[in-house]
């Protein structure tokens, strides 16, 4: 059975299930982006263990320039890959959105039309709810404690949420620390941050954060932003400091305010349907080979946060360090508004592993 008799079979069967599930849709998730949410997949009729045939091509798509940590990483997946299993699984890279946006890909994921993508939690959360927590505002305040509750049982049992979507967690690469970027003024206060028009991924965990600090938040496409803010379509944007340089954002930036809001996982999905076609032998390298990605990802975006501060300056850019403890105070109402989505308990562990 090939990935494309498989992915009409899943098609088929989605179109069925969409059509007799229209009205079903997740009455809990928070209100989200105008694109209608698809719904879980039915792949009941995908590849049973070990029956795809081979050589299988697996496309994989990201929303950001080859020279990110992920953009990097991803090319040693592939050829770990592709030596392991002797040609046998072929990892085709499509970096800088050239297979959509970070919600597109997500979407092309659950519908079949993207194998395998890279993308911040909060991005998922319109599907699996839950998997946005690690982005709430302030959560962490370095990489190994967000590291500690990425890795832990709590996020294993979520990350299974997003199953029926037909997409399986091979790993969780970091974005690292979102900070503000903005055209034309510094932002050293909370009410620097007042009406403030900011680009944010289409996450509504950070788009609840920018509200909150009374910004004006917009989601949109990260591969045209930088356009977007060229023209002024917006006057600002949140980014990690590694996904700023890498995607030279100093060129139409020339403020940075290190705000570290929102921690940034990014699970790296693949299509489930292929997931449980490949068989174990293959499933085992493309695991070992995704852990392997995650921990070089993880030290990648840990070094580049320090070091790349210095290089922002060099390219002109102004950068602050505003008190936070402002910015603290005025998100802690956020949590309050995902607790009764994400329910006490989640919360209630959330906050016992920060304390
Ligand atoms: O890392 O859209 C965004 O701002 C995300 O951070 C994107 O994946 C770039």
């Amino acid at each position: 059975m090939t990935i494309s008799s498989i992915r009409k079979a899943a098609c088929a069967l989605l179109a069925v299930f969409t059509v007799v599930c229209t009205s079903c849709g997740n009455q809990n998730a928070p209100s989200q982006s105008t694109t209608a949410a698809p719904k879980p997949a039915d792949t009941s009729a995908a590849a049973p263990s070990g029956s795809i045939t081979f050589p299988v091509t697996i496309k994989a798509g990201y929303s950001t320039s080859e020279e990110d940590p992920r953009g990097i990483v991803l090319k040693a997946f592939k050829e770990t890959v592709e030596k392991e299993t002797n040609g046998d699984v072929i990892i085709e890279i499509h970096p800088s959105g050239e297979l959509g946006s970070d919600a597109e890909l997500i979407k092309g994921v659950i519908e079949g039309n993207v194998d395998m993508t890279v993308s911040s939690a909060g991005n998922f959360a319109q599907y699996a709810t839950k998997i946005g927590v690690s982005a709430l505002p302030f959560l962490f305040s370095d990489f190994e404690s967000a590291w500690e509750f990425i890795d832990s049982d709590t996020m294993q049992s979520i990350n299974a949420d997003l199953e029926p979507f037909n997409m399986h967690v091979l790993a969780y690469f970091d974005n690292g620390f979102r900070c503000v970027t903005t055209t034309s003024k510094s932002i050293n206060s909370v009410a620097d941050m007042n009406g403030l028009n900011i680009r944010t991924p289409e996450n509504q965990i950070v788009m609840e954060t920018m509200s909150a600090l009374k910004a004006k938040p917009q989601s949109f496409p990260f591969a045209e932003l930088k356009d977007a803010l060229r023209n002024g379509t917006f006057d600002a944007q949140e980014n990690p400091i590694p996904v700023i340089y890498n995607n030279k954002l100093y060129e139409v930036q020339k403020y940075l305010s290190i705000t570290n809001h929102s921690y940034d996982a990014m699970p790296l999905v693949i299509r489930k349907d292929i997931w449980d076609g490949l068989g174990e032998q293959y499933q085992q390298i493309i695991v070992k080979a995704a852990e392997t990605a995650e921990t070089e990802d993880r030290k990648l975006v840990k070094q580049q946060t320090s070091d790349f501060v210095d290089k922002l300056k060099a390219e002109g850019m102004e950068v602050t360090y505003p008190d936070l403890a402002p910015f603290k105070e005025a998100t802690t109402g956020v949590m309050d508004v995902f607790e009764s989505i994400y329910g006490e308990e989640l919360i209630a562990s959330v906050k016992a592993m920060i304390k």
